[in-house]
This record gives structure tokens, C-alpha cells and sequence, in this order.
């Protein structure tokens, strides 16, 4: 089992004296001002729940956008701050961005270009020429933080996510001897989506500046392949995953499923405090030990598939009308990317459906749908995973799904069932599930009704097979395998 001791090790005897330079768009630690007080956040999404153990293993260095409104006050005159601020362990460098760099570089190019091309989620990428400059301009900036932070010392750069495409080949161009890594947590779309990118060749030679570059699964990793094939005057080698480029410089491709820190998860599903917590959530939300939760868990946005299954839980109510009274459906739905049009139609969407579904089959003693905006820790999270009977991921795309493998981390007992989008990379290490496709309303609310009525030995079988991959095929086993195959390179 991989665990952060493990891994700290592997660390050590991998990379040796050799630094790590992790960059990311999203910081792990923001600092904010709550009256004349700080206090210190972490914002939540799949990134930040896998590189934040990471870097304390291995002491690194995180180079980040500071958006905290109290980032510039607690951070060095370098723009440096240790975290976490209980036990520093790591080095945060912070870059300063402007509103107008933020609204071109993440709002405009990284999340209304990119993320939608690359999610076949059938909303329309805008393409804005003010956009892409902003984000080019800004992955320079990226790229000179990191080049100060690396100095003229050796160093592995590991870059997370698509808001950094251009990064790559901008390091490469001024630091030949650096090792570059990337890791693209969204999926990579097929060629006939790719193509309607005015910037595809800008993109695709920016990510071949890494000698590694990682996808979830193999299938978005044969599809980055394909649009080099497709784009660039390039070599491709299918058997050795790889894409030969500049007279033979080699740009490794390769599938690295990510996971999560299921021990962490299993430790707080076990400690006492959670069976409080557990009986909290029931108070809360005014639900009795006897009525069956399905639970969705999600950033509100469009390729999770949210409307999707709400829809798909009013159809079940209507063609199993045993449910009503008996079945409630929590969906927590945290905020995000507000500034974006399609973020907000999305939200006034699912507000007005949970308002209709509520208003179509609620009685004086029942509620069917509980919407919860906010974000929750994981201490109160946890506890919401185990009361639940289902949990629902019904992504319409989803590079990989952490929520689905944090589910069945939490449930050591196995009592609940998974219900999974086939269009998740997750479906895939995940099969026991009962997987679905999230585009057919009639096909998920069959599938809730399925998992609220499994047989036990069934469901037993399912979720322990499913309980024993999640915890082998954890965080650190990850970050292990990424770093062996950058260790190969060094
Ligand atoms: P995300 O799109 O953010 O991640 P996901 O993998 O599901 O999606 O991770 C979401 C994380 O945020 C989970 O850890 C979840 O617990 C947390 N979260 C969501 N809503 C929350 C709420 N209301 N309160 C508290 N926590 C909440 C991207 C890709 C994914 C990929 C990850 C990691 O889109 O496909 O799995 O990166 O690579």
C-alpha cells in the first residue's frame, strides 16, 4: 500500500537532491481577511486534493497564483509562504494577476476556450483573440516565475492542468537541461473536436516542450496523438506512446489514472467524531434513519451532468411512485466560475428544477430534492458519504471523477451502492459500479431505482472490490508512478 511515508521515501531515493517545482494554477493555501482577522482557506477541487500531499512529502516548491485578498500580506518579499501554517512543510511562490488577466487567461481562455472543447459536453467553446493574448501572456509569466525559482540549480518541473499549455516549450526554449512533466487532469478531445481550435498547432507544440506528458486514461492520451498526427510535421510512435519532434526530441505520452488519499478518508469515516457528525447531517437535513439518500457531490458545473439527474430522480419518483416519502436526493453544489454566462444559466437551472421537482412531488413531510450551495470540509463531507445509499456522479465528461472514488473510500461498511457516468475516466478502474449513460434521463433514473434495490450480496460484492482498488490505486501510488517515469528521464 502506498502510503505519504512510502512515497517521501521513493522521493528521496528517485530524485535525490534534485528539486521539485510543482505549478498549478489554483494555490493549495489562499490567505484571506475575515474582519481585522486572516484566515487561511483551501479551496476545494480535485487538484488541490492531489498535489497537496504530495508537496508536503517531498518539501517542494508550489508555484501558484495568489488570489487570496490576504496572499501579498503574509507572503515573503520573494512572494513566498510556508504551509500549511499548523506544520510548514512546503514553499508556496505566489504570482500576482490582474481582474483583466484573470478574466482573459482563466475566465476567458482556460475555462470558456478550453475546458469546453475539450469536454464533450456539447457547449460551445468561445474563442476570443483578447483571450488566448491574455493567456499566452500569462503562461509567460508562469514560465518566468518558475525559471527564477529554479535559478541555474537542476530541477523536475511537473505542470498541472490546461490553464498551462503554452509552459512547457517556454522552459524548454530557455532551460534545454530541465525535465518537464505535465499533467492534463480534463480529457483531450478527438481530432474532429480539436480541429475547431484557432490555436491548435500554438497548443499542441506548447505541450510537446514536456518530455512527459499524462492523461487519466489511455484513450485521451491516443486522441493527443492523433491531433499531433493530424497538425504537426512530427514523428509518431504508437507502440512507445510517444511523439518524436525537432530532429528526435521525444515527448513521452502516457495514461496515469489519478487517486485519492483513501486512507485519510477511511481514518476519518472511522474516528468518532463522525458518527456525531453523521447523526448532524441527519438533523440537518431532517431525515430519518429510515428514508434512502442518494447523494451528488459536485463543483455546479455543465459536465457534471446535474440537471441530467435531477431530472432522472423526478422520473423515478413519477415510474416508481414507492419512493415518494421514502427517498431524498442531497446534491451539493459549490459555486464556481461564476463570472462565466454558461455557470450562471447553469445555476439559475438547477435552482428553478429543484424548485419545480420539490414543488411537483413534495408533500407536508417530505422534500425530495435538498440543494446545499456551499462548499463542506472534508471532516463534514466524510460523514455525508457514509449516510448516503447512492451516490450519483453523472458527468457528462469527466477526465477522471474523484468524487466517485471518495464515495467508496468512505464506506468501509459497503452499504451503499455507486451509480457512475460511463463518460468518466473513472468508469473505468470503477466497473462494479453501476454505470450509466448520463445523456438518457430513462436509462439513469432506472439505474437509481437498480441501486436502491440491490440485493445485499450483490452490492457487497460490488463495493468491496471496489473499496479494495481505490485504496491500492491511491494518491501516492500515483504520484509514485508519475515520478518513476520522470525519474527514468532524469
Ligand atoms: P473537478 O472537475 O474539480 O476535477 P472532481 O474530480 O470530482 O472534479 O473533484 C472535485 C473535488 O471537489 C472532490 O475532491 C470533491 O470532494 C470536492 N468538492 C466538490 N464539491 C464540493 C463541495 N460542495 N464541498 C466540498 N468539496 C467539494 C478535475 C477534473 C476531474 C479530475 C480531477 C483530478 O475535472 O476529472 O478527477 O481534476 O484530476
Amino acid at each position: 500500500m502506498w502510503t505519504t511515508q512510502r512515497l517521501q521515501r521513493f522521493i528521496q531515493t528517485k530524485l535525490g537532491d534534485i528539486r521539485l517545482v510543482i505549478v498549478a494554477n489554483r494555490e493549495t493555501y489562499s490567505h484571506h481577511y475575515q474582519g481585522e482577522r486572516i484566515i487561511v482557506q483551501r479551496p476545494p477541487g480535485g487538484l488541490v486534493a492531489a498535489i497537496d500531499p504530495i508537496l508536503r512529502c517531498c518539501h517542494g516548491t508550489l508555484v501558484a497564483h495568489g488570489h487570496g485578498d490576504a496572499d501579498r500580506v503574509v507572503s515573503d518579499g520573494q512572494d513566498r509562504v510556508h504551509v500549511p501554517p499548523e506544520d510548514p512543510q512546503y514553499t508556496i511562490r505566489r504570482i500576482w494577476l490582474t481582474p483583466e488577466e484573470m478574466r482573459g487567461y482563466y475566465d476567458g481562455f482556460s475555462n470558456d476556450a478550453l475546458w469546453p472543447l475539450c469536454h464533450l459536453a456539447y457547449t460551445r467553446p468561445q474563442f476570443s483573440a483578447e483571450a488566448w493574448e491574455a493567456y499566452q501572456r500569462v503562461n509567460h509569466r508562469f514560465a518566468e516565475t518558475v525559471l527564477d525559482e529554479l535559478g541555474t540549480e537542476p530541477g523536475l518541473v511537473w505542470l498541472q492542468d490546461y490553464h498551462l499549455a503554452l509552459v512547457p516549450a517556454m522552459l524548454k526554449a530557455r532551460r534545454p537541461d530541465v525535465l518537464v512533466a505535465h499533467f492534463w487532469h480534463i480529457p483531450w478531445p478527438s481530432y474532429d473536436n480539436f480541429r475547431i481550435c484557432p490555436w491548435r498547432q500554438e497548443i499542441l507544440w506548447g505541450l510537446l516542450g514536456n518530455d512527459l506528458l499524462g492523461f487519466h486514461i489511455q484513450q485521451h492520451g491516443d486522441h493527443f496523438l492523433d491531433c499531433c498526427d493530424r497538425e504537426l510535421e512530427i514523428r509518431i510512435d504508437r507502440e512507445r506512446n510517444s511523439v518524436f519532434h525537432h530532429g528526435g526530441i521525444e515527448t513521452m505520452v502516457r495514461p496515469l489514472p489519478i487517486g485519492i488519499d483513501a486512507c485519510t478518508i477511511a481514518v476519518t469515516a472511522a474516528a468518532p467524531e463522525s458518527a456525531a457528525a453523521r447523526e448532524q447531517w441527519r438533523g440537518v437535513l431532517g431525515i430519518s434513519p429510515a428514508m434512502k439518500i442518494l447523494l451528488g457531490v459536485d463543483r455546479l458545473d455543465y459536465t457534471k451532468g446535474i440537471p441530467e439527474r435531477l431530472r432522472a430522480f423526478s422520473l423515478m419518483l413519477e415510474q416508481h411512485p414507492e419512493w415518494k416519502e421514502r427517498a431524498v436526493f442531497v446534491q451539493l453544489g459549490a459555486t464556481t466560475r461564476a463570472h462565466i454566462e454558461a455557470y450562471r444559466l447553469l445555476s439559475e437551472e438547477v435552482e428553478g428544477l429543484v424548485g419545480e421537482i420539490n414543488a411537483q412531488y413534495g408533500t407536508d413531510r417530505w422534500q425530495p430534492i435538498r440543494l446545499i450551495r456551499h462548499n463542506v470540509s472534508t471532516d463534514d463531507l466524510v460523514p455525508l458519504y457514509q449516510i448516503a445509499d447512492v451516490c450519483v456522479v453523472t458527468s457528462l465528461h469527466d477526465g477522471m471523477n474523484l468524487v466517485a472514488k471518495e464515495f467508496v473510500a468512505a464506506q468501509a461498511e459497503c452499504r451503499g451502492m455507486l451509480v457512475l457516468s460511463r463518460f468518466a475516466g473513472a468508469a473505468q478502474e470503477l466497473p462494479e459500479a453501476i454505470l450509466v449513460n448520463p445523456f438518457s434521463d430513462e436509462h439513469c433514473a432506472e439505474a437509481f431505482h437498480r441501486a436502491l434495490t440491490m440485493p445485499e450480496e450483490d452490492r457487497l460484492l460490488r463495493m468491496e472490490q471496489m473499496h479494495e482498488t481505490v485504496m491500492e490505486q491511491n494518491i501516492f501510488r500515483w504520484a509514485s508512478r508519475s515520478i518513476a517515469v520522470m525519474a527514468r528521464l532524469v
